[in-house]
């Protein structure tokens, strides 16, 4: 299969959408005899075929396992995995390759770093710090690690708006407090945390951070070394790359000084049944055969985003953004939920009187595509009194159209119920 390779390197000034629509060809599909509307990018974001052709390409003529054998095959597969992981390296603008751990997602990331920088340096009494905006991958972990350890999750709240309230945050980093878990971007309200500022409250303290990015990296440049963050991580689906792949950064002092999180393959340098020495940086947290093509595929999709320039990119997200907040928020009866001066891709939205998987199911419909729930953030549904919201998430290939279609949708949701 040909790679149409429509794009290439962009220095306008506006996204030439139509182009860019291309290269996503599930864009172009219907759904219930309707033009798709694809408003559920914070749940996973659709795939250029770039990425499509990389993994295929790949499986066709590339494939074997990694640094294992002395074949062709094997070693032409253990230089796309690591070529992927140095792609990966400067997308963050880490230090090194050693600080560049392939995982399964956020998800695991986040349970690797509790289960071993957690185990090791968190003690009965201590404390660790989130916010009250986190999604449930940011929160359990923790919870079970302070549940195992007898120590105490603290959790800086939230201000009406959805923001973190940062004296809140400052004062609740303690002498106790050994991790703060912090996430960039809310996913259920898009509110942009000022994570360099957060990290730099707690460094003043000598408290290391962790950033959840899953829902930054997808909207904007992520830079480890100015943000000064010591464990970042991102899941590849968001960023337009395959599932069951995704990124842990972490400064390679604390990832030397943790213990693996499994054991197996590729993770020692040798075994006896007496003693097993570690293998070195990244492979110590990569036991058994890694997603290679996986790797493949992200990498594709950080090529494919490089194409773009990202300020252009911010401010086409950030005019569907502003766009359909100012749309939404003018229809009676529909209170958007999350209204933080900083926000990132997502609207959430209840209206009187109708449930969100109501609201979900008549957009549907339509062809319009939207994640209706708790979000997994319960905690932040439960700060607002609400069990559930529509939500509405952007991605820079989707176009005003579609924000229109949507809010046409929602006043066709509005009819139905019979509150015209
Ligand atoms: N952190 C944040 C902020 C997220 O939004 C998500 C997934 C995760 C972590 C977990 O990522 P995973 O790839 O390991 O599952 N968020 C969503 C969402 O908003 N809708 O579906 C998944």
């Amino acid at each position: 299969m040909k790679t149409t390779g429509i794009m290439t390197k962009q220095t306008v000034f506006s996204l030439p959408l139509n182009q860019i629509r291309k290269d996503f060809p599930i864009l172009s599909t219907n759904v219930h005899g309707k033009p798709l509307v694809y408003l559920d990018n914070a749940a996973s974001a659709q795939k250029p075929l770039p990425v499509i052709d990389a993994i295929r390409r790949y499986y066709l003529t590339e494939h074997s396992n990694v640094h294992r054998g002395v074949h062709y095959l094997s070693e032409r597969a253990t230089g796309k995995y690591e070529a992927a992981r140095s792609t990966v390296k400067k997308f963050l603008n880490a230090d090194s390759e050693r600080e560049i751990i392939f995982v399964r997602g956020a998800t695991e990331a986040i349970n690797l770093v509790a289960a071993t920088f957690g185990r090791v340096n968190v003690q009965a009494g201590d404390e660790v710090l989130i916010t009250e905006l986190e999604h449930h991958s940011n929160i359990v972990p923790w919870q079970m690690l302070c549940e195992e350890k007898n120590a105490l999750l603290r959790v800086a709240p939230i201000n009406d708006r959805g923001e973190v309230i940062l004296e809140e945050f400052d004062r609740l980093l303690s002498k106790k407090t050994k991790i703060a878990a912090i996430s960039h971007v809310s996913n259920a309200l898009g509110t942009v945390n000022p994570v360099k500022h957060m990290i730099e409250m707690a460094h003043r303290k000598g408290i290391p951070v962790l950033v959840d990015g899953a829902q930054a990296v997808p909207h904007m440049r992520i830079d480890v070394r100015d943000l000064d963050a010591d464990f970042y991580v991102f899941s590849s689906h968001k960023v337009f790359g395959p599932t069951g792949i995704g990124i842990l950064y972490g400064k390679a002092g604390f990832l030397e000084s943790m213990p693996p999180y499994q054991g197996g393959g590729d993770m020692i340098k040798s075994v006896t049944f007496e003693k097993t020495i570690f293998n070195d940086l990244p492979y110590k947290f990569e036991a058994g055969t890694p997603d290679i093509a996986g790797a493949v595929g992200l990498a594709a999709a950080i090529d494919y985003i490089n194409l773009f320039d990202w300020h252009v990119v911010e401010q086409h997200e950030q005019e569907l953004l502003r766009h359909a907040q100012e749309k939404l928020a003018a229809i009676s009866g529909l209170h958007i939920i999350g209204e933080a001066a900083e926000k990132a891709g997502v609207v959430s939205f209840i209206m009187d009187g109708i449930h969100p998987h109501d609201i979900g199911t008549i957009l549907d419909q339509d062809g319009i595509a939207i994640r209706t729930g708790h979000h997994c953030a319960q905690p932040v549904m439960k700060r607002y009194g609400i069990p559930a919201t529509a939500r509405a998430s952007f991605a820079f290939y989707n176009t005003r159209e579609e924000i229109e279609a949507l809010v046409k949708g929602v006043l066709n949701v509005k009819e139905i119920f019979g509150h015209v």
